[in-house]
């Protein structure tokens, strides 16, 4: 695959000519490389491969990407001078000067401006990391709303419906429940508890209780860029899964990444919990910023998002261990098992703080 990217690579208009290239980043479905050129100026560029099998039509990933960068970018520049800005990394242009590059077998690729001076968090360490996670998410919101979703291609039809999931989660346990171990049982009973929550987003969404916006899709923590010396969010990053959804995927999503210090696959014996104070901080910055957008109906449903969110992954990671690892990268056949039941671990804990969490968020829509 590296020498393939490196002939994908040179492909690109960069500024200077390339030096090396190289994996990079941990991304669950996208392969990643940092490529270096000679370029005074520009001496580092993301490259990145499309993963077709979960994005079938990346060329609409690319038309999404390209309206927000532009949006995004239009919006900075009319901002008064010295007010702070979130930026977006800039597309190359191939060679032939077409949006990506399509290698032999049909795959997209495509090259990004790398935002130097940043970094990513492994996990937040302080309330003030929180709130930086907040306002990049909440200025994202912000900014992307007045774009309209309907300017948005769908690129991953049903992404976040989390009674999609469940639909095929419940067919591919079938077969798996005749010869389930107990440790899966115990996972299957997890799910089975709680199938009645799985359609709260939905049908808000049906009701016309949550309307549909631009949606960031996936901001975890390693999707946001920090500025290495501050430590203030400048960049939210990995665009594939802006499409139109419910902020609230976001924002449960995002809170579950970044409230849960443990990590994603945290070691054996680690405690996974849901962090009230984070939780508290990352939403403070987030409202900060989208104050003037969230309704009331948007406040009523963000205990909902904070529980489903992460029972949605932790199903869909179950689901995919069921079907063989199929989807999310794994290194050892096990690895996805062991990240639904953290995510479940998470949603407890959510639900012993239940009457918390809801505090936190009546206080934020009174104030
Ligand atoms: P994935 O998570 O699918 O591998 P990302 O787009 O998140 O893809 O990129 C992987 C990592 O590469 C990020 O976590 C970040 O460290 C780095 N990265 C990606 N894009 C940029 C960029 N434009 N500038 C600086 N670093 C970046
Ligand atoms: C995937 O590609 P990556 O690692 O940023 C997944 C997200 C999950 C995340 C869990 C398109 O994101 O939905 O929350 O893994 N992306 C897609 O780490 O399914
Ligand atoms: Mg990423």
């Amino acid at each position: 695959m590296k020498s393939a990217a490196r002939a994908i690579a040179e492909r690109f208009a960069l500024d200077g000519r390339l030096q090396e290239i190289a994996a990079y980043g941990d991304g669950l479905i996208n392969d990643t490389y940092l490529a270096t050129t000679d370029s005074v100026q520009e001496p580092r560029v993301i490259v990145q491969h499309i993963n077709r099998r979960v994005f079938p039509k990346p060329e609409w990933v690319m038309a999404n990407i390209e309206i927000l960068i532009d949006h995004v970018e239009q919006q900075n520049m009319a901002m008064a001078a010295g007010r702070r800005t979130l930026c977006l990394p800039k597309l190359y242009k191939a060679v032939d000067g077409s949006p990506y590059v399509v290698d032999a077998e049909g795959d997209v690729w495509r090259a990004l401006a790398f935002i130097e001076n940043t970094r990513t968090l492994e996990a937040i360490e302080d309330l003030s990391d929180a709130e930086e996670v907040g306002f990049a998410l909440g200025r994202f919101h912000r900014q992307v709303n007045a774009l309209g979703a309907e300017r948005l291609h769908d690129t991953l039809p049903g992404f976040h419906v989390a009674p999609r999931y469940y639909q095929r989660y419940i067919q591919v346990s079938a077969t798996a429940n005749r010869t389930a171990t107990s440790a899966l049982r115990a996972s299957f009973n997890f799910v089975d508890a709680r199938k009645h929550r799985i359609d709260v987003l939905e049908e808000a969404k049906r009701n016309g209780t949550l309307l549909l916006r631009p949606i960031h899709g996936d901001p975890k923590l390693n999707n946001i860029l920090f500025d290495e010396r501050s430590r203030r969010a400048v960049s939210i990053i990995d665009l594939d899964t802006v499409k139109p959804g419910l902020i609230h995927y976001d924002i449960g999503d995002c809170l579950r990444s970044c409230c849960n210090t443990a990590g994603e696959a945290p070691g054996s014996g680690e405690r996974v919990e849901f962090n009230l104070e984070l939780c508290r901080a990352i939403l403070c910055g987030y409202v900060a910023e989208m104050q003037s957008v969230l309704t009331a109906q948007d406040y009523g449903c963000l205990y909902d998002a904070i529980h489903l969110i992460p029972f949605e992954l932790g199903l869909r990671f179950l689901t995919d261990y069921l079907e063989g690892n199929r989807y999310f990268k794994v290194d050892d056949p096990e690895q996805n098992l062991h990240r639904a039941k953290t995510q479940f671990q998470l949603v407890a804990s959510i639900e012993r703080q239940q009457e918390r969490i809801k505090k936190i968020v009546a206080e934020l829509a009174g104030a």
